[in-house]
């Protein structure tokens, strides 16, 4: 498939299916790959119409929400049409009383806490990269510190509506009108990459914002220090929202636990944690404000092209953290991310070669998969990417190419940025 597919009468009939269409241009690259034209419908039933067109003239599409992180993952390998969709962007209904929200997939994730936090609730997933929609978040599946207590957008996310590669509507879970039959449509479409449909519209479960928060942080010497401390917050009383792991390149790492609840409440559990963190820290301090850094990923998700870091994913079980943390600083690697869960992030510096990046990754997916996880590739300049398996070993791939198959039979939607070329 290639852009030579997009010919002038494919190109009339995604104008005629959606007003606002226009070219693409070098500043709509998806990591390298410039598209034919740029859609951007303003509702569903417009991203229907896209979608019908492209599909009556086989023509590729990738999904964009805002576009903070399309470099990401491996580049599409054709992409006629970008469906942007920065015009879905209103939060439709927030029904505080049953604690759930409907927003379409283009809002900014940060424009939906502001609406949800006006009713005193809030919508538990982190926000890692600022400036991302509701859409992206779910389309790769971002999570930050608060998932130790609450979890990902999996658990978030009670009702989706999308858009077929065919430019059918299907629709599952909450305010359901019509039934998928077979098919969780939210947990096969969060973390999707755009390879499976276009989602138009969510509907999430909402919590009550907390009456307080507190952040204790303790200053550790060493790896074996900062698992030691992990361990000891996790098993603990004191329900923490977040356990944090700042562990850089040289010098002391950092844990951060975050208390949330009623004042009294916070007030004793912040103690028991000063406490337990006090055996085995070089010493500990505690506040209001989140950590520098906040729920943001260790390098600078704002970079272009080679000015990018090599960024991975690291997951791993809570018993092998000092592992992790002495191979990824043997690596050069700075560490940031949820120690309480297993979940982190690492980046090598900008102009990092593909051999260094190369070392770090063999090294640190050796050490994640032997504690039961996984390291992925997240981001890295086009040459660094390239020399890397982005995705490493996938257990589950023939069962996700069926379903690929069954969604986008022409592999038209986001081709080739998923692992096994999906
Ligand atoms: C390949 C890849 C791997 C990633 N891996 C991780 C990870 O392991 N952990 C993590 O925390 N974050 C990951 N991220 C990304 C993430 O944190 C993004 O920064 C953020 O969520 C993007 O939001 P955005 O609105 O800017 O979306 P964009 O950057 O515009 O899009 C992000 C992805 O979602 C797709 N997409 C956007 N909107 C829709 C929609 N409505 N329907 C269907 N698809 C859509 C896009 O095609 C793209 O693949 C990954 C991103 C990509 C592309």
């Amino acid at each position: 498939m290639t852009t030579e597919t997009l010919t002038p009468t494919a190109r009339e009939a995604v104008a005629s299916a959606c007003a606002d269409v226009r070219d693409g241009s070098e500043t709509d690259a998806v990591d390298g790959v410039t598209p034919g034209l740029v859609a951007r419908p303003a509702d569903t039933a417009q991203v229907a119409e896209v979608m019908k067109a492209t599909a009556a003239h086989g023509l590729s599409v990738v999904p964009r929400g805002r576009g903070t992180k399309l470099s990401w993952g491996t580049p599409p390998s054709s992409a006629d049409v970008l469906l942007d969709l920065s015009g879905l962007d209103e939060v439709l209904d927030h029904a505080a009383g049953d604690l759930i929200t409907v927003a379409r997939t283009g809002t900014l994730v940060a424009d939906l806490q502001q609406t949800v936090a006006e009713g005193g609730q809030r919508l538990a997933l982190d926000e890692t990269v600022p400036g991302s929609s509701i859409g992206g978040t779910l389309a790769a599946d971002t999570s930050g510190p608060r998932r130790v207590a609450v979890g990902t957008a999996r658990d978030l996310l009670i009702g989706l509506t999308i858009v077929r590669a065919d430019g059918v509507v299907a629709k599952s879970g909450g305010r359901v009108v019509k039934n998928v039959a077979g098919y969780d449509l939210g947990k096969l479409l969060i973390g999707s990459f755009g390879t499976l449909g276009v989602m138009t519209e969510a509907v999430f479960r909402l919590h009550p914002l907390p009456e307080t928060r507190r952040w204790v942080t303790a200053r550790v010497a060493d790896a074996t220090g900062v698992h030691d401390a992990v361990q000891a917050v996790v098993h603990s009383q004191a329900v923490p929202a977040a356990v944090e792991v700042e562990w850089p390149t040289f010098g002391e790492g950092l844990v951060h636990v975050l208390l949330e609840g009623r004042e009294d409440g916070v007030a004793g559990r912040s103690t028991t944690i000063e406490a337990v963190l006090a055996r085995g820290a070089l010493d500990v301090s505690s506040r209001e404000e989140p950590p520098a850094g906040g729920a943001t990923y260790p390098w600078d998700t704002d970079a272009r092209g080679d000015e990018r870091a090599t960024a991975f994913k690291l997951t791993f079980a809570l018993s092998g953290l000092g592992d992790v943390l002495t191979a990824a600083r043997e690596s050069g690697l700075h560490v940031r991310g949820s120690g309480g869960v297993g979940v982190a992030y690492a980046a090598l510096p900008a102009g990092a070669g593909v051999e260094a990046a190369q070392a770090a990754l063999t090294r640190v997916r050796e050490t994640c998969g032997r504690h039961g996880g996984a390291a992925v590739v997240v981001d890295a300049p086009a040459e660094v990417k390239a020399g890397l398996d982005a995705w490493g070993p996938i257990p589950a791939l023939d069962l996700m190419r069926r379903v690929k198959d069954q969604f986008d039979p022409d592999h038209r939607l986001a081709p080739g940025r998923f692992v096994g070329g999906i």
